[in-house]
């Protein structure tokens, strides 16, 4: 696909203001048509390798054969180490992705957002990446290192009556339900001993 790449939909320029384009994220809508589509978004603090994970979902969906994970990973959705912040505001990655489940095409839309706690970005402007993070995707992948603790979901519970305020605001119409699906994506789990990998019992996740 010629010229594939993240779109930046969100910018916030150096006095603060955010600016979203809306032509860009429509721009992608109108390449899903009228199918039904899935957006995936990641979120989470700065610097703990949310563009790198989402590059592992590009490989995934622009496979050709079974060994995809044995091919090298892109650098669509840049990453990269080291303490200064790389992803800036919001992006989208251009192309919808299309799979079939149940008999029907749906589209898949990727998004990756700024981290949440550098030092550059005040707490308001983190609680409205995280809600309009929430606002957009249907599901919200929250990137975590190590463990869930209480501070993190004190955090979440506090940027999610953000999204609340947001979404019940009086010039928005209709009722709108803010709140994706969400996972918690748990980095570098150190209890790999304790618990096996992938999905399992809800009642075994160690809080
Ligand atoms: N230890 C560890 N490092 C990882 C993991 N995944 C990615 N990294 C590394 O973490 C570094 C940061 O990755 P990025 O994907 O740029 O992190 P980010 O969260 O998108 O960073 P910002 O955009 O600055 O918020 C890279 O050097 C990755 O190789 C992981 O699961 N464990
Ligand atoms: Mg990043």
């Amino acid at each position: 696909m010629a010229n594939t790449r993240p779109l930046r939909v969100l910018q916030i320029s150096q006095d603060g203001h955010f600016l979203f384009n809306t032509d860009a994220f429509v721009s992608v809508l109108e390449k899903v048509g009228s199918r039904p589509f899935v957006l995936y978004s990641i979120n989470g603090r700065s610097r703990d390798g949310k563009s790198y994970v989402l590059n592992h979902f590009l490989r995934f969906f622009k496979r050709t054969d079974e060994n995809w994970f044995s091919s090298q990973l892109p650098q669509e959705f840049i990453w990269r180490g080291g303490r200064e912040r790389v992803t800036s505001g919001i992006n989208l990655w251009s192309e919808p992705f299309f799979e079939t489940r149940n008999g029907r095409e749906i589209g898949i839309l990727l998004m990756d957002c700024q981290g949440l706690f550098d030092d550059q970005t005040t707490p308001q402007q983190n609680a409205i990446i995280y809600s309009l993070s929430n606002l957009l995707s249907s599901v919200m992948i929250y990137n975590l290192k190590e463990r869930i603790d209480e501070p993190t979901l004190q955090t979440l519970h506090f940027y999610s009556d953000y999204t609340n305020a947001i979404a019940s605001a009086d010039d928005i119409d209709g009722k709108v339900d803010p709140f994706p699906k969400m996972i918690i994506l748990i980095r570098d789990f150190p209890y790999f001993h304790d618990y096996e990998f992938g999905y399992h019992d809800d009642h075994q996740c160690p809080l």
